[in-house]
């Protein structure tokens, strides 16, 4: 029996018209709510000129592949990701283990190309292709006590070698309010550059939360929650000083170590041309209610 790729479920669904998805959008929709033009919204999603696949593939943060940017490509293509099962727990009536195929039997594919900062200091403009998480959660029907939703990779110390080793707790655990999750920004993804998701960029389901710090885009996702409390995230308990639960970007908030003005953009030059960090991460107009009154330097 020929193994079925995810690529192979909704192939047409890869070769999606980008103009016709930017134009028919929610978040699109949402931008012009905002005062927006249509072309300034259009502009504004569209004017990313997105880095090389060799770059996207080859600088990578995968902890449970290696610490280095380059471990994640060496070590990570043992990974098995066929078959892949998805838990569904928590305040939800949907509770069970699910099938990936069945999950995206049902998902019209777009593409999305975000900017992704990552806490270091470094960035890079990636062309997502996937689905936004509401469609999965309005599927998973959480109850109304559901105030956030907690995401855990998979653990596999035999073909993640870096899970061998102690620098995090594993499995690796990601959280988000609620609100967070059902924003139309916020995205699963399945693949890059219209072709299925390398295992080094978190295939085969990984989070896309383009306004936060990269570590809260979790990766080779095994397991969703619904919780009524806060769910704890593997670097705000590795560390709890130096990286918070919300993790927005923010160029006023520095890291206790080093400054969060700028970036290094990955592949512009030899040393790296710096540019400056926008407020979440540019996408403050599609995302800026959700903080409105926080103490952003409190809740970093
Ligand atoms: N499970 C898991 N997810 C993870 C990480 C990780 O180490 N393990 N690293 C995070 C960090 S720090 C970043 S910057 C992004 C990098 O995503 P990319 O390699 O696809 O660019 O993945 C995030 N997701
Ligand atoms: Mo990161």
């Amino acid at each position: 029996m020929k193994k079925l790729k995810y690529s192979d479920i909704t192939p047409e669904n890869y070769y999606i018209n980008r103009r016709n998805f930017i134009a028919g959008s929610a978040v699109f929709s949402s931008m012009i709510a905002s005062g927006l033009t249509q072309n300034e919204a259009e502009a504004s999603i569209s004017q990313l000129s997105p880095n090389s696949l060799q770059e996207i593939t080859n600088y990578n943060n995968f902890y449970e592949f290696g610490t280095s940017k380059t471990d994640p490509a060496k070590y990570s293509k043992k990974l098995t990701t066929i078959p892949w099962q998805l838990e569904v727990d928590g305040l939800t009536n949907k509770k069970g283990i699910f099938d990936l195929e069945k999950i995206l039997n049902n998902k019209q594919l777009e593409e999305r190309i975000y900017r992704l900062r990552c806490v270091e200091g470094w960035s890079m403009v990636i062309p997502w292709i996937g689905f936004p998480l509401k469609k999965l959660i309005d599927q998973m029907d959480p109850k109304n006590e559901a105030r956030y939703v907690a995401f855990e990779t998979l653990y596999r110390p035999d073909e993640m070698r870096g899970q061998r080793y102690k620098i995090l707790d594993w499995p690796y655990v990601e959280g988000l309010t609620i609100e967070e999750a059902m924003n139309p920004l916020t995205f699963l993804a399945t693949g890059l550059y219209g072709k299925e998701l390398p295992n080094q960029n978190g295939a085969p389901l990984r989070l896309v939360v383009p306004w936060k710090y990269g570590f809260k885009s979790i990766k080779s996702i095994v397991k969703i929650s619904f919780t009524s409390e806060q769910p704890k995230t593997t670097w705000s308990a590795a560390n709890p000083r130096e990286y918070g639960f919300f993790s927005n970007v923010n160029p006023n908030v520095d890291h206790p170590r080093w400054s969060q003005a700028t970036e290094r953009v990955i592949g512009e030059g030899l040393f790296g041309q710096r540019r400056k960090t926008e407020m979440f991460n540019g996408y403050e107009k599609e995302v800026g209610h959700l903080y409105k009154g926080m103490d952003l330097k409190k809740h970093y």
